[in-house]
């Protein structure tokens, strides 16, 4: 189609951009890492949301390209906010990728690359992928990034299938409860209830669990009451370009 080819231009020519969203730290109060998500600032529709453009690079083949922009874009970021100034700097940036990109070995090659460039740890990277990847064989790719010691979130918990499986089977440090389950929290008793149990589940095996979209104040003390261990969401911070990063850093929650 037409936009398969301008998103060939877009990259190219500097089009696509990416904003972070901070993730909070509810011990520590304060900002942790951001994730980056990938914008497309067109020269006719103006800015068009990932929703509208991944599944169109993920079709024609254009993500993986794509996601090594966004992978090398992220971690320069991450690389220029620490060495300005530590203090007003996220520790690690996290990225979304997509099934897709774990079929091959270009995310590998792009992530080593990324980071050999940007000078960052394998740490200081957090890969994003939703559950439903961790299914196959693509989870050979995701072990082989894990052991390199790059970090693994699972992203939208609980949308997807077989996420306890995902949960027992794969190297995931971080468990990221999807927003639907936050967003009637207040009132549904079972929203509450699966959440109270994914944070118990998650820290029995060990790994840290991420509360996304947290828009109100009693959301977020209900998280904090239930031991939720970051929060991410428009009430802390809605996504942002790069240079407003560092000053999101110097907030306290
Ligand atoms: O930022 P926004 O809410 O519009 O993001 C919508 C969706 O797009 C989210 O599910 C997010 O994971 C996905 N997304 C954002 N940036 C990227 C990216 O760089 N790569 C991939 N594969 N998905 C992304
Ligand atoms: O699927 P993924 O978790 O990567 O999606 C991230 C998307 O969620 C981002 O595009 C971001 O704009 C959106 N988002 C972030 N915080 C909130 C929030 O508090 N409420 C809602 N509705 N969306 C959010
Ligand atoms: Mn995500
Ligand atoms: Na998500």
């Amino acid at each position: 189609t037409v936009l398969v080819t301008q998103l060939h231009e877009a990259l190219a020519s500097g089009q696509l951009f990416l904003e972070y969203q901070p993730k909070v730290c509810l011990a520590r109060g304060r900002v942790v890492g951001v994730e980056a998500l990938v914008r497309w600032r067109h020269p006719e529709q103006g800015i068009i949301p990932p929703t509208q453009f991944i599944p169109l690079a993920e079709e024609s083949g254009l993500i993986d390209e794509l996601g090594d922009w966004v992978l090398r874009r992220a971690c320069a970021d991450l690389a220029t906010w620490r060495s300005r100034s530590p203090r007003e700097a996220p520790e690690q940036v996290s990225v979304n990728v997509s099934g897709i990109q774990l079929r091959t070995e270009a995310l590998w090659h792009s992530v080593r690359r990324a980071l050999s460039e940007s000078g960052l740890n394998p740490e200081q990277l957090e890969l994003e992928v939703t559950e439903g990847v961790f299914y196959d064989a693509r989870a050979s790719s995701l072990r082989r990034l894990s052991a390199a010691g790059v970090r693994l979130a699972i992203d939208d918990y609980g949308k997807g299938y077989s996420s306890l499986f995902v949960l027992r089977d794969l190297p995931a440090n971080v468990v990221k409860i999807d927003r639907a389950f936050v967003a009637n929290a207040q009132n549904r008793f079972a929203d509450r209830a699966i959440i109270a149990s994914t944070i118990a589940l998650a820290h029995e095996l060990g790994r840290s669990v991420v509360a996304e979209g947290v828009e109100t104040q009693v959301q977020l003390q209900m998280l904090r009451n239930m031991g939720c261990d970051m929060v991410q969401g428009f009430l802390l911070a809605k996504p942002a370009i790069a240079a407003k990063v560092p000053k999101l850093c110097l907030m306290r929650w």
